[in-house]
């Protein structure tokens, strides 16, 4: 059995388990902009790398509608939502955001589109901020055409997990809401993503995004980043065309990304890719600090590439020694020359 068949088979099962007739809908084969120009990425990027040429179709230095898409991937890098902050009577700060859910059609390559499921409109969804210990408030309103959740990782009460009515949850319907509330705790680097099912469908069509628990005193200054680390099957083969750190394939290669020499600079690493079983990310000429789940201030190793599996995150700290231009990339050279590759471009 080919690793390609076998994800045929876990994303059947997938389906399955779902237990909706209705799942040909949740999993469209073609979308409404399919054409000629939006095939041709999907097979020029064909996930086979036999051939050789896996990617070229797309690494040609044009880049996507970043206007239609509604965001960039350069402004998303630095973009916290730190939502809106009051005093309950108690003292404690009640930090409250609104997430809305939203059916998107994104371009994730030039000429590759992909009927996206969004959190407020964009891929990955806001990066959510806020600090330990405080009360947290999230209105989801689902203004989508399928029923979604928004499962938060973290520590909080059954209801507010996000899952739908079997576990003990209750996912929302189209047009209605629901208000997650509980604690922000404990501190480090989190996510949510939709968990209703079929669960791949619902993840990889857009619902995530990176969930950041501050510890009480903060931590150093620092130039920081957030990128989540994705794929998108375009062609709905249950196997992905597109690999990129925050949704568009070689976006970094064809705007690097700037930082300061000797400036330390802080990355909020997230890998929620399905399909495939890891991620990594590697740095070349040089080395950083690693805090997995960035639940501790001490960083658990010193190297130059880590692996994550869906769902692992993790805090990257480092500085630049040298101006110039450096690469970063999956050290997975399949999804590198698939779209996840980028430059850091170092300046005085
Ligand atoms: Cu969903």
């Amino acid at each position: 059995m080919d690793s390609l068949s076998r994800r045929k088979l876990l994303f059947g099962g997938a389906l399955a388990t779902g237990g909706l007739a209705a799942t040909h809908a949740l999993v469209p084969h073609r979308h409404p902009g399919h054409d000629a120009a939006a095939a041709e990425p999907a097979s020029a990027a064909s996930h086979s790398s036999a051939n050789g040429h896996a990617g070229h179709g797309f690494q040609s230095g044009r880049t996507v509608d970043h206007a239609a898409n509604g965001f960039n991937p350069t402004d998303i890098l630095r973009d916290f939502d730190m939502g809106k902050t009051r005093r309950l009577p108690n003292g404690r700060v009640l930090r409250e955001w609104e997430l809305v859910a939203e059916d998107k059609e994104i371009e994730v390559a030039p000429g590759a589109k992909f009927a996206a499921w969004t959190y407020n409109g964009r891929v990955p969804g806001p990066s959510l901020r806020c600090r330990e210990g405080e009360r947290l408030r999230i209105k989801f309103i689902n203004g989508s055409e399928h029923p979604h959740t928004i499962h938060f990782h973290g520590i909080h009460p059954a209801r507010m997990d996000g899952l739908s009515e079997e576990f003990g949850g209750g996912v929302v319907e189209t047009g209605k809401s629901f208000t997650y509330e509980f604690d922000a705790e404990p501190f480090g680097l989190h996510h949510y993503h939709c968990h209703t099912p079929p669960l791949a469908a619902h993840i990889h069509k857009g619902l995530y995004g990176v969930f950041i628990v501050d510890p009480k005193k903060g931590r150093p200054d620092a130039d920081e980043l957030v990128m989540v680390l994705n794929g998108f099957d375009t062609n709905f083969d249950a196997s992905n065309e597109v690999y990129a750190a925050n949704t568009v394939g070689f976006h970094y290669q064809n705007e690097p990304i700037k930082v300061k020499r000797g400036e330390l600079v802080r990355i909020y690493l997230h890998n929620i890719l399905e399909f495939d079983q890891i991620n990594s990310f590697h740095t070349h000429a040089n080395f950083f600090d690693y805090y997995p789940t960035g639940t501790s201030l001490q960083p658990a190793e010193f190297t130059d590439v880590i692996m994550q599996a869906q769902g692992q995150r993790g805090i990257v700290e480092m500085r630049f020694p040298f101006a110039g231009k450096f690469m970063f990339h999956a050290h997975k050279s399949e999804f590198a020359e698939l779209g996840w590759l980028g430059f850091f471009e170092v300046e005085e």
